[in-house]
């Protein structure tokens, strides 16, 4: 079978001109040195055209980015909350369901996944330096694909333990949101030291749907278990069923 088509979603400029639909280029790399075929999928297709562009679809990652519309959870907006772009959070909640209904493997980057929480219900902590602050800077200032905090990994039968290959990760982190009422469906399998959500699956075997709050998209240089996350939603998406 030939390469799949990975669909990757893109960032959107805020109150800025000219609009721009745009994507961290290692998202692409990481993509491609896996065996897929990076798609971009920016807001602002018409319906039409985006379900047609979803046919072709075998894989979907959800990439990094600014914040959800507090709305979508049912919160008002927390002073910290920054950079919304509604027509994304349309875009990319709808996707999700998509995925779930076509069981089309999702892997959920960071703003991902918290998406993917979103879309089934989930909320979020919308600011954690001034809801939940603690030791650990989950915005660091350190360069990207350098790690700054450990995560554990749940062992009993999780997908993200067997893909990473191992139960304890040192990851980079670029978020100042976190998931704080899982959605439906969802099961929590790994956390930083202060017990910050930092990966998310659905239950069993039957769909690839995984989720990490961290960027391994920038640590696949240096880092086997970075590498296995893109492997496993590009093989999960070359297998799928169609
Ligand atoms: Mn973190």
């Amino acid at each position: 079978m030939s390469a799949p088509l990975i669909g990757v979603t893109t960032s959107l400029t805020v109150d800025k001109s000219p609009e721009r639909a745009y994507v961290n280029i290692a998202y692409l790399r990481a993509v491609q040195d896996a065996g897929g075929i990076p798609v971009l999928l920016p807001p602002h297709l018409t319906a039409e055209v985006q379900a047609a562009l979803w046919q072709r679809l075998d894989g979907l990652v959800l990439t990094g980015g600014g914040d959800i519309e507090p709305a979508r959870f049912g919160e008002a907006r927390h002073p910290k909350t920054e950079e919304v772009a509604p027509a994304r959070d349309e875009l990319e909640i709808g996707l999700t369901h998509r995925a779930l209904a076509d069981n089309v493997p999702l892997f959920a980057i960071c703003r991902g996944i918290q998406v993917l929480n979103v879309a089934l219900g989930g909320t979020l902590v919308q600011d954690i330096p001034s809801e939940r602050p603690g030791p650990i800077a989950h915005a660091q200032t350190e360069p990207r694909h350098q790690a700054t905090h450990a995560v554990k990994v749940m062992g009993e039968g999780t997908r993200l333990g067997r893909v990473l290959g191992r139960l304890e990760v040192e990851v980079n982190s670029m978020h100042h949101q976190a998931i704080k009422r899982l959605g439906e469906g969802l099961r929590e399998v790994a956390w930083a030291p202060d017990g910050i959500i930092e990966g998310i699956e659905m239950p069993g075997d039957a769909r690839f749907v995984l989720g990490v709050q961290w960027h391994p998209e920038e640590l696949v240089g240096h880092d086997q278990a970075a590498r296995n996350l893109f492997t496993a939603i590009v093989e999960a998406a070359r297998r799928r069923p169609r």
